[in-house]
């Protein structure tokens, strides 16, 4: 299996794939389609990273034939020429998250979903940490579950960030809890209609058995239609709308898990230091999760009345003159980004715009309510959105070149009492590395005014 693999993509994913590989005596070559790659950079960034082999650029048909598996970064098309050329050869195709599970031996909770997957996977991965210390938080979260997994042993617990890209990918990962968490059109220039991409986050549950549990939010009508995806696993519901009679609901402000006929109180609301009804939705989530990977209630209510939130998400930057900036990087589809500009308390000069994944942006526009008093636009999609936000009505559009003059303009027009928020509804790929690299700027141009 592990004789001759080929590993398509030298990001992040890749090369902790490689190590992995490595590690355990496999022959590894690295296949990317950038011909500019520095290989020796990379090799440098791989325990082992001698004993790799490169190809750039086009990939080579008797190559392919000498395959005896092929593991795919998950930002790669698996519809590309190439990979469609490996499939056609018969040599299996693994994603990042099949290849660490076949090495894996700990208990998973695999939490997907379009937004709150991050807040969520962090939360999950502070209670397990909190119960035993040597669980782990890994995947689309920015750290490869390739990196951990042959290190992963039995009874150990891993919190994981699973997208949709991970998902195609996967033939026998089985965690023991799924959760997805709700679903609004992402990512259509890869799964072309919504019910694909749907399809594929209900993936998550394909090799779970009826010792498992799936967490699915009840509250979201695209997830609820399509529970019969879920073939074995126990369903187990959260809702923030409605007291359920079996699941995790808000009953008295109070987050409650009814089981048997028992209601077990977790938490009170009011204690709960991350703001807005997304995160009331998220905490639900990972109190589901987490009660059913056997966590004692006590250590999930300390670690969520403890947490204080994550990076990119609504983050406050500072102060200056009266006026407050957010760094909300990771609004990187309009249904997250309307949560930031929901939760924002006042008139706001609002930073969007970035890589194209052939998103509509109407509701977005439409979730203003009055409070944006400049949107400024920048990158690929800045002209799709101001063509919506005209057609809607909204016309106080202002134009930029990159994300400093964004920075300049709203610091230069914003008033005291006014906030300054990115959260551009868009992917960063057509500027930037990653909605990480596009935030971390955003707070260095800020702390520079
Ligand atoms: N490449 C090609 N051909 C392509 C695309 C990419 O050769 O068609 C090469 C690039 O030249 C580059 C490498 O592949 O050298 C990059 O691979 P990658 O895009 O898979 O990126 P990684 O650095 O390996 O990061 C990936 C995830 N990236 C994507 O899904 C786009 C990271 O998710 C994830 O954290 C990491 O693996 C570890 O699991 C990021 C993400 O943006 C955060 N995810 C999307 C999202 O959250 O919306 C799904």
């Amino acid at each position: 299996m592990f004789k001759n693999v080929c590993i398509a993509g030298a990001g992040k994913s890749g090369k902790a794939a490689a190590a992995l590989l490595i590690r355990n005596g496999a022959g590894v070559t690295i296949f990317d389609q950038n011909k500019e790659l520095d290989t020796e950079a990379v090799r440098k960034d791989i325990e082992g990273g001698e004993k790799v082999d490169f190809m750039l650029g086009d990939m080579d048909d008797e190559f392919i034939k000498g395959l005896s598996l092929f593991v795919i970064s998950p930002g790669i098309p698996c519809d590309a020429d190439f990979v469609n050329k490996v499939r056609g050869n018969n040599i299996p195709i693994w994603g990042e998250i099949e290849l660490a599970y076949y090495f894996s031996k700990g208990t998973i909770a695999a939490i997907t979903g379009t937004n709150g997957k991050t807040t969520t996977t962090t939360l999950v991965g502070e209670i397990f940490k909190a119960y035993k210390d040597d669980s782990i938080v890994v995947g689309n979260i920015g750290i490869p579950f390739t990196e951990y997994a042959d290190r992963c042993n039995e009874g150990m617990l891993v919190a994981a960030e699973i997208s949709s890209f991970q998902l195609e990918t996967v033939h026998t990962f089985r965690p023991h809890v799924s959760a997805i968490l709700n679903l609004t059109p992402d990512h259509l220039n890869r799964h072309y209609t919504f019910d694909n991409y749907a399809r594929v986050k209900f993936d998550i549950s394909m090799n779970q058995t009826e010792d498992d549990y799936a967490v699915l939010n009840y509250d979201d009508s695209e997830v609820r239609a399509r529970e019969n995806l879920i073939k074995n696993a126990k369903i187990i519901y959260f809702s923030r709308k409605e007291e359920l009679q079996e699941g995790v609901f808000v009953k008295d402000g109070k987050v409650v898990v009814r089981e048997k006929g028992n209601d077990i109180e977790i938490l009170s609301l009011k204690d709960v230091k991350i703001l807005g009804d997304h995160n009331v939705e998220n905490v639900l989530a990972a109190v589901a999760i987490t009660h059913y990977m056997g966590i004692p209630a006590d250590i999930i209510e300390k670690v969520i009345t403890a947490f204080q939130g994550v990076e990119h998400r609504i983050e406050y930057v500072r102060t200056l003159n009266g006026v407050k900036y957010y760094n909300d990087s990771k609004g990187t589809n309009p249904d997250a980004a309307i949560k930031g500009i929901k939760a924002m308390p006042g008139p706001t000069y609002l930073i969007g715009g970035g890589y194209d994944k052939k998103s509509e942006f109407d509701e977005w526009i439409e979730a203003f309510d009055g409070k944006v008093k400049a949107l400024v636009l920048l990158g690929a999609t800045k002209d799709k959105i101001a063509e919506t936000a005209r057609r809607l009505g909204f016309n106080d559009i202002v134009m930029v070149a990159d994300l400093k003059e964004a920075v300049a303009y709203c610091a230069e027009h914003a008033k005291d009492g006014d906030n300054v928020l990115l959260s551009p509804a868009c992917a960063s790929w057509d500027m930037f590395k990653s909605y990480e690299q596009r935030g971390e700027l955003f707070k260095e141009y800020v702390n520079e005014l």
